[in-house]
């Protein structure tokens, strides 16, 4: 497509979370893009939040892996594919197809996907392959499953800006789905009489805009909405009608009745209301995240959603029904092309002989296994007893994302032979791997993803791939034919694949499945290219729309079914040495393992170092001040943390983000603290209960740095991030250094540079500013208290003169703006708190009239009306 000035540019899809934003992607020529929100696409309709605005700023080639690498060295793609494809056939030939494994990606493309899972399922013979989904949306998977027959989603997007009445339970969409959010927001606003209750132990961002905030104890939901069906029952507000399409009624509500809602812990006057809420409006949307999923209870609480969705028939309609939102932007894909251990292909399933029929006749497939492969959990436990000795993973993170994540490194690194596909090898998982291949990143790719509401987008390439990198089926497909399979891995383009999937969908239609897109089966190349964003089913008859509200489901039966389900407490228990529950999550503008968004400067500055969140009662009891680090330990694992003193979280409760790696922050890996624990049915970890210990950590020196170079840091604590001018290290050490100019001349890349420095060796604080030829280098400062200097005012300094520097301190003519607020336009906390003492800004539009903060993406209206209030209580206070 090109512009009235003749310029070229493609519709994409963002490549992060599962809303499924369109951009539009114009190259500019000189290896970058540009990125603006698609007008024209459902789910966005042109707005993009922090992290869509700022793709274009990780799209540099800095980090990328080029060539593939065997041993660590060089080679190139037929060396490696022969080796990849030898050792995998050999391994199968010695010890069975089950002792494989691939462990792959709701980030992977659909057709990435559909040949991964070809190759394991149809011709390896083994359903070794899982994804991180497991981690993300295997209990959405399987309470859907339970429930509907199926993996389906029944709403769209547009059902909440119908509704009157939007749960959020366990998801932070302000931060994790924020254009999501703000369609909320805008619905709101047009519409007054729209309510939004949060149902989050932790009070998110997401708060902002609720009439009612629910902070239930951690893994009680189930109690919740147990409880709102007996008050439904009772209140006469059940739809006698719809339930005559349901199984299982009176054994739901007879479980029902067994929980008490104050197991929640919350206020019984809050709990009613929310039931009156519920009861008084129709038009109820409830949309649930991975505070429901990721636990061990994860299922029931699915089906306890469910079940008052069911049993009210509040499910299909025009703004009604349960929503589980998708974290990954082909999560629902992957679900969709059979990427869970546990199922085939176009939601077909592995135990159903006559369905295993359907898809080795359709793929006339050698070697078809008949039971579901290992969940992730088991897999990388297969993989540390040997059992499994060959391993391929593609697009994710595992030695980060894992729970127990120390002994899933060790395995991974124990394993005979590993083979890791990324854009990049700076990752703990590639770092471990034998054979690393380099992958072609999003704007290099073609293919097609499927968001939330089940509309499939095309996601299309408008950069060359750099080096020898490839497409993920194209590196597939390639190792599938040197493993003997030419025929069926005779692919040549995305959009071959896609036709071949949409004609097993067509199979899948004909079973009687839900996911059937075989209107595409003919889909000629240009029709592939040109395919506009549609939601599924595709078929000569039916295009989108809802599911259920005509009372038919995909059980052998055609009834839906409600679960009997029971509060259980998540499986850790708090006890006196381990006394608080560990809630991990996410924040705003870093997407998991940072690969990609700690690449850019702007949203490196919101939040640049990993934290613990703490309760004020807390820190009091233990004696942590404000900006003191912790040491957080679990029966597994410890790490070191910066606390954050907030109300936000309750006494006895801490949270940490999730995003923190050994390249970015080694001691701040969360999921060292996290056990292993389940979900019975679903497989899911339950990463947001463990429990832990909290102390201070005391080390000897704290320090902080600016550079333009990398860094190489070997220090206690230290948690770097990217800033325009270079990176930025906060650090803290268990020993002093004999010599400190040494010491951080060499740390910060900038040893035989002309140094400034003022130490105090009486009370131990150093200051060092390095230049060449004028321009700042590197600073460091380092005291055995928490160093006070103006850290953003210094992250920009690296390049200039910046003769001052040395000070840590800005000019008076110069203020500190503060850690930044508005990523768009980087504006930070301090002047925006000037502003709106200085020139009495009262709303949220009017910061955006004085400083332009919150006008672009609009991410951080949240935190802006939480300083407005931050300010006008400051004033009562006065
Ligand atoms: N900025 C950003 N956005 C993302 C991602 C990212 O990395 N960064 N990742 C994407 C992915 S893959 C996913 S899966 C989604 C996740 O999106 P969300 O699920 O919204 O995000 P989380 O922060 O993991 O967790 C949501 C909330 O669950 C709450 N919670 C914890 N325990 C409980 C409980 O027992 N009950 C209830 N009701 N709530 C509980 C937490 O306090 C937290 O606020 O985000 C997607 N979007
Ligand atoms: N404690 C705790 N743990 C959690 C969670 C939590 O809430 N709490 N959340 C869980 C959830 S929901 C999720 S989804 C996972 C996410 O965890 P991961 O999937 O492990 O994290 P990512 O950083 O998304 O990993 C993606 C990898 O793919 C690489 N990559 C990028 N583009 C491409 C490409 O085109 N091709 C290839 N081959 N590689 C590419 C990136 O560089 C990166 O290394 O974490 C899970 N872990
Ligand atoms: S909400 Fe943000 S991260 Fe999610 S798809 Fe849209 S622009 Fe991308
Ligand atoms: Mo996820």
């Amino acid at each position: 497509m090109k512009d009235g000035a003749g310029i070229f540019e493609k519709r994409s899809t963002c490549p992060y979370c599962g809303v499924g934003c369109g951009v539009v992607l114009r190259p500019d020529g000189s290896g970058g893009i540009d990125v603006r929100g698609d007008q024209v696409h459902p789910a966005n309709f042109g707005r993009l939040c922090s992290k869509g605005s700022a793709l274009a700023e990780t799209v540099w080639l800095h980090d990328r892996l080029l060539s593939p690498r065997v041993n660590g060295d060089e080679t190139d793609w037929d060396s490696a594919l022969s080796l990849v494809a030898q050792k995998f056939s050999d391994t199968i030939a010695q010890h069975g197809p089950d002792s494989v494994a691939f462990y792959v990606s709701g980030q992977l493309l659909t057709e990435d996907y559909y040949v991964a899972n070809k190759l394991m399922k149809g011709f390896i013979g083994s359903a070794n392959i899982d994804t991180n989904s497991r981690l993300c949306m295997a209990s959405s998977v399987a309470g859907h499953k339970r429930a509907f027959g199926t993996d389906t989603v029944p709403g769209t997007y547009e059902d909440l800006e119908e509704a009157d009445l939007i749960v959020l339970v366990g998801s932070n969409m302000a931060w994790c789905h924020p254009v999501l959010y703000q369609r909320v927001l805008a619905a709101k606003k047009a519409r007054p009489g729209l309510k939004v209750v949060v149902v989050d132990p932790r009070r998110t961002a997401s708060c902002d805009a609720a009439d009612l905030h629910l902070p239930l104890k951690p893994g009680t939901d189930v109690a919740l909405f147990n409880g709102l069906l007996t008050a439904l029952y009772e209140g006469g507000a059940l739809d006698a009608a719809y339930l005559r399409n349901i199984a299982g009624f009176d054994e739901a509500l007879h479980a029902a009745m067994a929980d008490d809602p104050a197991a929640t812990g919350l206020e019984a006057s809050d709990i009613r209301k929310f039931y009156r809420m519920w009861m008084g409006k129709e038009k109820v949307v409830t949309v649930y995240s991975q505070g429901v999923n990721q636990s061990s209870s994860g299922s029931d609480k699915v089906n306890s959603i469910l079940n008052c969705h069911l049993a009210t028939g509040r499910i299909g309609k025009p703004g009604m029904g349960p929503l589980s939102v998708t974290g990954q932007p082909n999560a629902m894909g992957g679900r969709e092309v059979g990427g869970l251990a546990n199922m085939l292909a176009c939601h077909l399933d592995i135990e159903n002989a006559d369905h295993r029929q359907a898809v080795r006749d359709f793929w006339d497939a050698p070697h078809m296994p008949t039971a579901a492969g290992l969940k992730a959990v088991d897999m990388f436990r297969a993989v540390g007893e040997g059992k499994i000795k060959a391993l391929w993973i593609i697009h994710t993170n595992p030695a980060v994302s894992m729970p127990d994540v120390d002994a899933v490194r060790a395995a991974i690194k124990g394993c005979d032979f590993t083979v890791v596909s990324d854009i990049t090898a700076n990752t703990d998982t590639a770092r471990l791997a034998d054979v690393l291949l380099p992958a072609s990143a999003w704007a290099e790719k073609d293919g097609t993803v499927t968001n939330s509401d089940r509309t499939i987008s095309r996601q299309r390439s408008v950069l060359p791939a750099p080096g020898q990198a490839r497409a993920d089926w194209a590196i597939l497909a390639d190792v599938a034919r040197r493993m003997g399979f030419e025929a069926a891995f005779d692919y040549e383009s995305p959009a071959e694949i896609f036709r071949e999937y949409a004609a097993l969908s067509g199979v899948a239609g004909m079973l009687g499945k839900d996911f059937d897109i075989s209107g595409w089966s003919d889909l000629d190349d240009h029709g592939y290219e040109a395919l506009e964003p549609t939601r599924w089913p595709v078929t000569k008859t039916r295009q989108g729309g809802r599911f259920f509200a005509d009372g038919r489901f995909f059980t052998p039966d055609g009834k839906g079914r409600m679960l009997a389900v029971r509060m259980r407490e998540p499986v850790a228990r708090t006890a006196p040495r381990f006394p608080f529950r560990l809630n991990t999550g996410r924040i705003r503008d870093q997407w998991h393992t940072m690969t990609r968004t700690a690449k850019s400067p702007r949203l490196s500055a919101h939040l640049a170092e990993p934290f613990l969140e703490v309760n004020p009662e807390d820190a009091q009891t233990l004696g942590i001040q404000p900006a003191a680090l912790v040491r957080v330990t679990s029966p597994i694992g410890s790490c070191i943390l910066r606390a954050l003193i907030t109300d936000a979280v309750r006494p006895g409760q801490v949270f940490a983000p999730i995003h923190w790696t050994g390249e970015t922050a080694p001691s701040a890996r969360i999921d060292v603290l996290v056990p292993s624990v389940v979900d019975p049915v679903s497989g899911q970890p339950e990463s947001k209960a463990a429990v832990v210990a909290v102390a201070e950590f005391k080390p000897e020196w704290y320090g902080f740095g600016v550079s333009r170079n990398d860094l190489t840091c070997d220090a206690a604590y230290w948690a770097r991030a990217r800033t325009n001018a270079g990176w930025r290290v906060e650090m803290a050490g268990e020993t002093v250094p004999l010599d400190w100019q040494a010491y951080a001349a060499k740390m910060l890349g900038v040893e035989g540079a002309d140094c400034q420095s003022v130490s105090d060796p009486a009370s131990g604080v150093h200051r060092f500013a390095f230049y060449r030829d004028g321009v700042l280098e590197a600073a460091f400062f380092a005291s055995p208290k928490p160093v006070a200097v103006m850290r953003d005012y210094l992250a920009a300094l690296p390049g200039q003169a910046a003769d001052h520097a040395v000070t840590g301190m800005a000019p008076a003519d110069q203020p500190d703006p503060g850690p930044v607020v508005c990523s768009c336009f980087s504006v930070g906390v301090n002047t925006i708190l000037a502003a709106i003492e200085g020139q009495g800004l009262a709303t949220v539009d009017q910061i955006g009239a004085a400083l332009q903060a919150g006008t672009n993406c609009g991410s951080c209206r949240p935190e802006l009306e939480a300083l407005l209030s931050k300010a006008t209580v400051l004033e009562a206070a006065e």
